[in-house]
């Protein structure tokens, strides 16, 4: 997706604070923060949201949950916890369409979000 913002993070087009990376997916801190720690994971293939994920993207998505755990541990989070999210569509308030699991902790997280 040409002008897709996170394609380009993954094609090293525009900057990004990246602290992780493996075949399927990347992963880089969020540039608004709203938790201590805010890490956005991707997949390095475009998948627009949730909704627009097909048993085709099955290996994808499970990378992602995989990747989550695994940066959660590398960043010492595992002991206070953490919260995965994914805004799927407007309502969610999904900005951005290439999927993406926000990785957040660093505080208490209230629950239910607003
Ligand atoms: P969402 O609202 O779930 O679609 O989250 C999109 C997030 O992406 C939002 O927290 C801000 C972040 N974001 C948007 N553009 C960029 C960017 O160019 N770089 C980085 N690091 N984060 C971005």
């Amino acid at each position: 997706m040409d002008s897709c913002i996170f394609c380009k993070i993954v094609r090293g087009e525009i900057p990004a604070n990246k602290v992780f990376e493996n075949d399927r997916i990347v992963a880089f801190r969020d540039l608004n923060p709203v938790a201590p720690t805010h890490i956005l994971i991707i997949p390095r293939e475009h998948i627009a949201s949730v909704s627009a994920a097909t048993a085709d993207h099955e290996a994808t998505l499970g990378a992602l949950l995989l990747a989550a755990r695994t940066i959660a541990a590398e960043q010492g989070l595992e002991a206070n916890g953490y919260r995965l999210v994914i805004n799927t569509g407007n309502d969610a308030g999904q900005t951005v369409f290439h999927i993406h699991v926000h990785l957040l902790a660093g505080r208490y997280l209230e629950w239910p979000p607003g």
